[in-house]
C-alpha cells in the first residue's frame, strides 16, 4: 500500500513565481523534484520548469476505488516505483518523491523529501555569500534589480556547482553569458581600398566632433588613403577649432558646408580623400527642424556608414528617446561615449539588450586618438558590470 503522490510540473518566468505556484497549489510541504531552465540564454525571456510532488491526503477508499486499486497500473511503477534522486545545481541534497512507506526496501538509503521552503534556503552559506557579493556588485554597477535576481537564480539553477568556488568564478560565468548577448558591429576595415565616408550623428554634446578627431587620427595612422573632414554647420558657428588644430598636425583636408547647396561643392573639393568623416550638427530629439535638415544633408553627403553617437552618461529613458529619434537615419552602429564619466554601461543594459543597433566604438576620455576603443563583446560585458577583477 503506497501513500498517493501527486506530481506536477509548473512553468514560470522565474523560480520565485514557480515556487509560489507550487506553494499555493501543493502547500508548504511540497517536494521539489527537479528544476530546470527550459530556455537557454538569460537575456531572452527565461522560463523555468519546476517539477514538484505532494502527498495526497488519505481518505477511506470507496468501493469503486478499492476495486480499481487491486488492478496493477502499468505506469505507476514507472512513475513512482523508483526513488528519483535529482542532481542539484546547488550541490545540496535534493528531494526524493514517491512511495513513502518501506515497500521498496533500502529505507536507509532513501533521502527525505525536501520542502519547497527548505529548497529555497538550502544553498550553502558559501554559495549564499558568493551570490550576495556578486549581486551587490551588479547592483552597484547600476543593473536593474530584476535582472540581477534573474541571473543569480539562473546561475544557481543551471551551473555546475563546481563553478561556484569563489566570487571570481561566478563573475566569469556571468560575463560569459553577457558576451553572448551584446551586439557588436564588425570592426572598421581600415585597409579597405574602397571609399569610406562615415557620418556621425547624435544629440548635442554627445562627443561627435571629438570622436571624428579620434577616428580621423586613427585612419591617418593606419591607412594609406588621404583623410578629409566635412563639417556640416547650418548654424554657421564656424570651423571647429579643435578639429582645425588636429588638421594642421595630421594634414587632413577640411571643408565646411553651412547650406545644403554647399555640400556637393565641399565633397568635390575633398575628392582626393578616400576617407571622409562627416561631422553633423547636434540635434535634440524634439527639434524637428534640425532633424529634417540633417536628413536632407545626409541624403546629399551619401555616407557609406552612419554612426549614432550616444553619451553613456544618459539614463535609459533618454537613451530610448535618442534611439527613436535617430532610428530613421538607419545608423549602422553606435558609439557609446564618456565611459570615463559614466563609470559603466550597467544602467543602459536593458536598452542595449533590446537595441537593434550594434555597438562599434566606446570612448573613455578626451585624448585623441587613444581614448577611442573598438567595441568587442568581452569589453562591452566588462563595462556592463564594471567588474574590476
Ligand atoms: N570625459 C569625456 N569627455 C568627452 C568624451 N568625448 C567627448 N567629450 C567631451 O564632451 C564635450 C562635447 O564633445 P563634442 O565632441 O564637442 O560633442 P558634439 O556636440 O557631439 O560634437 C567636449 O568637451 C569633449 O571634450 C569622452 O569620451 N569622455
Ligand atoms: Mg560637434
Amino acid at each position: 500500500m503506497t501513500t498517493p503522490v501527486r506530481i506536477k510540473t509548473f512553468r514560470a518566468d522565474s523560480l520565485q513565481v514557480a515556487y509560489e505556484q507550487i506553494r499555493s497549489e501543493f502547500g508548504p510541504d511540497a517536494s521539489v523534484l527537479e528544476t530546470k531552465p527550459i530556455k537557454r540564454g538569460f537575456f531572452g525571456k527565461s522560463l523555468f520548469e519546476v517539477t514538484a510532488s505532494t502527498k495526497v491526503a488519505e481518505r477511506p477508499a470507496t468501493k469503486e476505488e478499492e476495486t480499481l486499486d487491486s488492478i496493477p497500473k502499468p505506469n505507476e511503477a514507472a512513475m513512482l516505483g523508483t526513488d528519483r534522486s535529482i542532481e542539484s545545481p546547488l550541490g545540496a541534497d535534493r528531494s526524493v518523491a514517491g512511495p513513502s512507506d518501506g515497500d521498496r526496501g533500502g529505507a536507509k538509503d532513501r533521502m527525505e523529501p525536501v520542502s519547497v521552503s527548505h529548497f529555497q534556503g538550502n544553498a550553502s552559506a558559501k554559495l549564499d555569500r558568493i551570490c550576495q557579493q556578486v549581486s551587490q556588485e551588479m547592483l552597484g554597477a547600476g543593473l536593474e534589480v530584476s535582472i540581477v535576481e534573474q541571473w543569480i537564480m539562473a546561475a544557481r539553477a543551471t551551473c555546475d556547482p563546481a563553478v561556484f568556488q569563489d566570487a571570481w568564478s561566478l563573475r566569469s560565468e556571468i560575463l560569459t553569458w553577457v558576451r553572448d548577448f551584446v551586439h557588436c558591429a564588425p570592426p572598421l576595415d581600415l585597409d579597405s581600398r574602397s571609399l569610406l565616408r562615415i557620418a556621425l550623428i547624435g544629440p548635442t554634446g554627445a562627443g561627435k566632433t571629438t570622436t571624428i578627431a579620434k577616428l580621423a587620427a586613427t585612419l591617418s595612422m593606419d591607412s594609406q588613403g588621404k583623410v578629409g573632414i566635412l563639417q556640416l554647420d547650418p548654424r554657421n558657428l564656424g570651423p571647429c577649432r579643435s578639429l582645425l588644430g588636429y588638421q594642421e598636425l595630421m594634414g587632413w583636408e577640411f571643408e565646411v558646408a553651412t547650406k545644403l547647396d554647399e555640400i556637393a561643392g565641399a565633397l568635390e573639393r575633398l575628392q582626393r580623400c578616400d576617407r571622409i568623416l562627416v561631422d553633423t550638427p547636434g540635434c535634440s530629439p524634439s527639434d524637428r527642424g534640425s532633424l529634417e535638415w540633417l536628413e536632407q544633408s545626409l541624403n546629399l553627403a551619401c555616407p557609406t556608414s552612419t554612426l549614432l553617437v550616444v553619451p553613456s552618461i544618459c539614463n535609459s529613458h533618454t537613451f530610448q528617446r535618442y534611439e527613436l529619434s535617430f532610428a530613421g537615419f538607419g545608423p549602422d552602429s553606435m558609439v557609446l561615449t564618456k565611459l570615463d564619466e559614466s563609470g559603466g554601461l550597467g544602467p543602459l543594459f536593458s536598452c542595449l539588450q533590446n537595441s537593434s543597433i550594434p555597438v562599434s566604438f566606446l570612448t573613455n576620455g578626451q585624448h585623441v586618438p587613444s581614448d577611442l576603443i573598438p567595441a568587442t563583446n568581452a569589453r562591452l560585458a566588462q563595462h556592463v558590470f564594471s567588474f574590476t577583477s
